[in-house]
């Protein structure tokens, strides 16, 4: 559902005999497929709809059928601090516990047009809902769309998906359809069938401190020979992400941003951080292309761990969110600081899906993003540790106010450390759904 808006309507339900007729006759056609999202998709909706729900969701509708996934049963608020969070006092009241039954997902060019089909919504479902929070997320203006609120291109990298993927854009080996979606093959869990076809949407709500994080990037600026004061910015800003702003690996452009790269999605994947072509080049310790800490390297490590689709490399998410909340104001970025005026709150409404929540999302950030220690098949780290992501990494097993250390970032010196002292994204919470197949909203979810 890649469109310029999108809501996210988080509800209750109140009176689930009304809710489940209105689900099977009128909620379930608005609901769009697969196929009219396809780019020649000749009925396109203008607005795009999906519909979700969390475990206290299927509970309220009387389906107790176990979908055999232990965090989504018991949902994101009691995950918190697995998850790297501190505590859950920065969380949105509305994530706090487990009051979310389910989300309308509703994505358009126009606002105007995703209100009317939220009316139309609201207008069909009456008090058998009601609104517990929230969210507006919206492409970024001019030249930024596309690019989250740090500045960088997102979207560019999911995994290919067997099954899906036709071959044309070169890109690491494809995973098993199993990994994403509920019941297709590679999945080995047990689920009840009505589920196959579904898939588990983990939902974050991510603030982002930009002017923060723009200070630190310019007072860390590297000293590698013949680039200038300004590149070497950059190049510092793109060694904690492992991609330029325009998109281009530094896998393949270490020096200087490369834009043709960073746009040529024939190109801008096709990497893995090996290096055959190079005489000596060992994946295993070399840091001068990407570091280990970089955020894409820690959270989709490629070749580092071996083939994809490995058994320690086999944790993959399809991510689908959206920049929320306005662009800097100019008293912000004059004072590097974000305003702590909550309407100017800004970040990441961060959607990722995955057949199971403890090998994917919880895993990458649990087992590699907040493990100062990953990737430890490393042999000659010298350096104490890699450190934890720059970028969402938090050290849960450390006080809140531990500075974080990474390693890496360097290319002249790779065991050169830096400290992180603050915090450049905030959890605000967020929940566990399953997604579930478009039959099921008329059977097992409608009975
Ligand atoms: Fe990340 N960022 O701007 O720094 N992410 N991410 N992410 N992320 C990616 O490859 C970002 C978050 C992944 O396939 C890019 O499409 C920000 C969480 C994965 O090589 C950029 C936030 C998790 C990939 C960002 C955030 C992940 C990825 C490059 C929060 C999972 C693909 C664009 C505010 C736990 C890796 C691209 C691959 C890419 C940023 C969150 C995971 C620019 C700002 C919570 C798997």
């Amino acid at each position: 559902m890649t469109k310029p808006k999108e809501l996210f309507f988080f509800f209750g339900i109140n009176d689930p005999a009304t809710f489940k007729s209105k689900l099977g006759s009128d909620i379930k056609p608005l609901v769009t497929n697969t196929n009219q999202l396809l780019p020649n998709s000749t009925n396109a909706p203008v607005t795009a709809v999906n519909i979700a729900f969390s475990q206290t969701g299927l509970q309220a509708l009387n389906v107790t059928d176990s979908l055999q996934d232990d965090n989504f049963a018991i949902g994101q608020f009691k995950n918190a601090t697995d998850l790297g969070d501190d505590g859950t006092g920065n969380w949105v009241p509305g994530f706090k516990g487990t009051k979310i039954h389910g989300v309308f997902l509703l994505a358009a060019n126009d606002v105007q047009d995703i209100d009317s089909e939220l009316a139309n919504i609201q207008q069909i479902l009456g008090d058998s809902i009601n609104e517990i929070y929230r969210l507006s997320g919206a492409a970024r203006p001019g030249n930024e769309q596309g690019h989250e609120h740090f500045g960088y291109l997102d979207g560019v990298s999911n995994p290919a998906v067997q099954g899906f993927d036709d071959g044309t854009r070169p890109q690491p080996d494809p995973i098993a359809a199993g990994k994403i979606i509920v019941g297709a093959d590679g999945d080995t869990s047990n689920r009840p069938d009505w589920a196959t076809g579904g898939s588990f949407l983990v939902f974050r709500q991510l603030q982002q401190k930009v002017p923060e994080f723009n200070k630190f990037v310019e007072d860390h600026a590297l000293d590698v020979p013949g680039l200038s004061p300004k590149e070497n910015v950059d190049l510092f800003g793109a060694r904690l992400i492992g991609r330029w702003k325009s998109g281009a690996p530094i896998d393949l452009a270490p020096l200087r941003d490369d834009p043709d790269l960073g746009m040529n999605r024939t190109r801008n994947n096709n990497f893995t951080y090996a290096h055959p072509e190079i005489p000596g080049f060992d994946v295993l310790s070399n840091q001068t292309r990407c570091p280990f800490s970089a955020h894409i390297r820690k959270t989709r490590p490629r070749a580092t761990l071996g083939a994809e689709t490995g058994p320690a490399n086999d944790h993959h998410i399809i991510r689908a969110g959206i920049p929320y909340g306005p662009e800097v104001t100019d008293a912000e970025a004059a004072s590097n600081k974000s305003s702590t005026d909550p309407s100017l709150e800004r970040g990441l409404a961060f959607v990722a899906y995955q057949a199971n929540i403890t090998s994917g999302f919880k895993f990458i950030q649990q087992s590699w993003v907040d493990n100062e220690q990953f990737p430890s098949i490393v042999p000659n780290i010298t350096a104490n540790t890699t450190g934890v992501d720059p970028i969402i990494g938090r050290d849960a097993t450390k006080r809140t106010d531990a500075p974080r250390v990474i390693t890496g970032t360097d290319p002249l010196n790779t065991n050169r450390s830096f400290t992180l002292d603050s915090e450049f994204v905030i959890s605000r919470g967020g929940e566990y759904f399953f997604s579930p197949p478009i039959s099921a909203l008329s059977g097992r979810l409608a009975v």
